[in-house]
């Protein structure tokens, strides 16, 4: 690998997001390309976050400043990956359901993904059953994502795939569900194909089910 990958990789390990838009251009500057350099650079650096928060070495506020470095360098490399069409391993829309304003996991779970190579719609948070329709039509994802943090918005998560197979476009898409009260016993009641309980297992399982894992 060369060093300047290296480096972003290391740099988003450490949560340093100041030295990330001088690597980036660094690496753009010597030739890389902006997908080897999500590729080669930042994803390593987050595959080994997600490992380590999985393992219980690093915590949710050091995952923070990781996603933030990584974003740093999405900033600069996004438009790039558009100008040139980029294949990315998928597309994602996520949200924090109707009634529910808990927004850090689900914003946690959009740069894990975003770190493995998924082009991620956030929806923000307290976003209605409709809205989630509307998006599945302008973006025509692979995956939904919903996050509920309170048991009584966890109900918005099936009304939201009622909303879409009354849309005719459930089966279009693959739904993930998460959040701290949400079970894998809840996902299958509510007919949502996934659940993961964190933002690492969240992006593996992504991975997973748009068969790029
Ligand atoms: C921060 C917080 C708030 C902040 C939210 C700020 C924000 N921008 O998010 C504020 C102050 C606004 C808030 C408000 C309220 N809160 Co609050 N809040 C919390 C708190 C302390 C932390 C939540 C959090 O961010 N955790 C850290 C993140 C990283 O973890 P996480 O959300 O679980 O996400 C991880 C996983 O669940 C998963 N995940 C999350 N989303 C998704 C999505 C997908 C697709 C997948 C696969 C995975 C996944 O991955 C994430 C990363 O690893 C919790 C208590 C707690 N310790 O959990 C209470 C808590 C959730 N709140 C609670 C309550 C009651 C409220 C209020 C009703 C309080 C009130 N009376 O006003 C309001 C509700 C407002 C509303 N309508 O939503 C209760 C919920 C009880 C319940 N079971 O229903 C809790 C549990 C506190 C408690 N013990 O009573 N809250």
């Amino acid at each position: 690998m060369s060093e300047v990958l290296s480096k972003l990789a290391t740099s988003i390990i450490e949560g340093d997001r100041d030295v990330m838009p001088g690597l980036t251009q660094q690496a753009l500057d010597e030739g890389l390309g902006a997908k080897q350099i999500l590729d080669d650079g930042l994803m390593p650096g987050m595959d080994h976050v997600g490992k380590e928060f999985r393992a219980g070495n690093m915590f949710v506020p050091e995952v923070l400043r990781s996603a933030r470095a990584m974003q740093a360098s999405m900033d600069m490399l996004r438009p790039l990956l558009a100008e040139t069409d980029t294949k990315m391993v998928g597309k994602i829309i996520l949200g924090t359901v109707k009634g529910d304003l808990h927004d850090i996991g689900k914003s946690l779970v959009a740069m894990m993904c975003e770190g493995a190579g998924f082009d991620v719609h956030d929806l923000g948070k307290d976003v209605a059953p409709e809205a989630f329709v509307e998006a599945v039509k302008e973006y025509e994802p692979d995956l939904v994502g919903m996050s509920a943090l309170l048991t009584t918005t966890m109900r918005a998560m099936e009304q939201t795939i009622k909303a879409l197979e009354e849309a005719g476009v459930r089966d279009t898409v693959k739904i993930m569900i998460g959040g701290a009260p949400v079970t894998q016993e809840f996902a299958d009641q509510i007919g949502a194909d996934a659940y993961a309980s964190n933002a690492a297992a969240a992006s593996e399982m992504a991975r997973k089910l748009v068969g790029a894992a």
